[in-house]
């Protein structure tokens, strides 16, 4: 079901801010997305009558903790059609990635072994694996984009081979947009006898992310880019590969028993999660999960697809724009980057700032995708549920006033 845009944006406090004097264009969702009231209520309501230490007390308030905890696991488990087991909250995907990385990476890899990544990794998909290969003596490789920016197949058959032991791929990618072909790679990947990591810290908010259609035996994603808060983010596992790794971090409830010289450890998933949770950020993701169901991820990409079109259809017409993406819609998501001839990245969004419009700038912790493109930066402008077709239409007109203020006729 269609939903109505201004209805929704009643939801999040922030969006009236007043930014520079404008009301503010929020676009910059890719970066963080803002919080509905439900979230923001549902942490005040934990904080208020359920907050203790979970999993450490028989009173009244530790349980309460405990089952707050343990029911946004459960929550977190449906959303990616995971069981709770498989389910480890982390501060974000970062944490995340360095869990399996270092976890699982350095016990399962050997000199001549293979590590694929996309050149269009974030750098929290990029630097742990290149730090992993260098404790292990892997290597690793990368898989380039074509000039229209998706994933030439011939990349995937010729280097994802018997020697790759980790795949590691964004299901979408926080610069070009382009969405991965997940599922198909980690079919091809498995068939090598390689491990399939899937950074879903961009797709989580717009698609369907389930890890049985998309075979992932790793995922990640953040709960403050799908309209929780930060500090929480979450890793899944394959139960099966969980339960052989070694734990990341040690001390807290992640025990089972512990001697003077040492110690057992609890089960998955507590075994990789040291000292005290972040509670209230697993009830607020739990209460962004619900928010996002109640609007329906189809017609949430619905909404944002449009959105998307509409942009690309505004800066096509720009000869001086140029998009850093996939023109179809089928292969991407409601990201936007682009370049402004003339002018420095860094100067379009500090001038749309203050135009009330907020853009990022800069390399997006993906240099060498930048090395790789010839572009020290891009401006990029990223869509959430609560954006509007006057915000494009806001975005639009202030990179006219770039132009102009910059000294360009237009
Ligand atoms: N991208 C962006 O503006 P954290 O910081 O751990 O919550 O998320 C890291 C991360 C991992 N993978 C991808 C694909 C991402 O886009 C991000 C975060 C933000 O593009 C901040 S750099």
């Amino acid at each position: 079901m269609p939903f109505d845009v201004n209805q929704v944006r009643l939801d999040f406090p922030a969006l009236s801010v007043e930014a520079n004097g404008h009301p503010l264009a929020y676009l910059d969702s890719a970066a963080t997305t803002q919080k509905p009231v439900q979230v923001l209520d549902a942490v005040a309501r934990y904080n208020e009558a359920s907050h203790g230490n979970p999993h450490r007390g028989v009173h009244y308030l530790a349980v309460a903790a405990t089952q707050a905890y343990e029911g946004a696991r459960e929550r977190v488990a449906r959303f990616i059609n995971a069981s709770p087991q498989e389910v480890i909250f982390t501060r974000n995907a970062t944490a995340a990635l360095n869990l399996v990385a270092f976890s699982y990476g350095v016990a399962n890899l050997r000199p001549g072994d293979e590590i694929v990544l996309c050149i269009s990794e974030h750098h929290s998909n990029l630097v742990p694996w290149q730090q992993v290969a260098r404790l292990t003596g892997a290597t690793l490789k990368y898989l380039y984009v074509d000039e229209a920016y998706r994933l030439p197949w011939d990349e995937v058959r010729t280097k994802i081979t018997s020697n790759t032991k980790i795949t590691a791929i964004a299901h979408m990618s926080n610069v070009l947009g382009t969405i991965y072909p997940v599922a198909e790679i980690a079919a091809w990947a498995h068939r090598q006898g390689a491990v399939v990591v899937v950074d879903a810290a961009q797709s989580v908010p717009h698609l369907t992310v389930d890890v049985e259609s998309l075979d992932a035996d790793f995922l990640v994603f953040s709960g403050h880019k799908v309209y929780g808060p930060t500090g929480i983010g979450v890793l899944y596992g394959r139960a099966e590969l969980l339960e052989r790794m070694a734990p990341y971090q040690y001390g807290g409830d992640m025990i089972e028993y512990v001697e003077e010289q040492s110690s057992t450890f609890a089960p998955v998933p507590q075994k990789f999660e040291a000292g005290t949770p972040n509670v209230e950020g697993a009830v607020g993701l739990a209460a962004a999960l619900d928010y996002v169901d109640g609007l329906g991820l189809e017609s949430i990409l619905r909404h944002e697809q449009e959105l998307t079109v509409y942009a690309l259809e505004e800066l096509k017409k720009l000869p001086w724009v140029t998009i850093y993406g996939p023109q179809d819609l089928s292969e991407r998501g409601p990201v936007i980057s682009f370049g402004v001839e003339g002018c420095h990245p860094h100067d379009v969004a500090t001038i749309m700032d203050s135009c009330g419009v907020a853009v990022r700038a800069g390399h997006h912790c993906a240099q060498p995708l930048m090395h790789y493109l010839k572009i020290p930066a891009s401006s990029r402008a990223s869509f959430g549920l609560y954006n509007t077709p006057a915000e494009v239409e806001a975005l639009v007109d202030s990179i006219f006033k770039v132009r102009k203020w910059l000294g360009y006729g237009s």
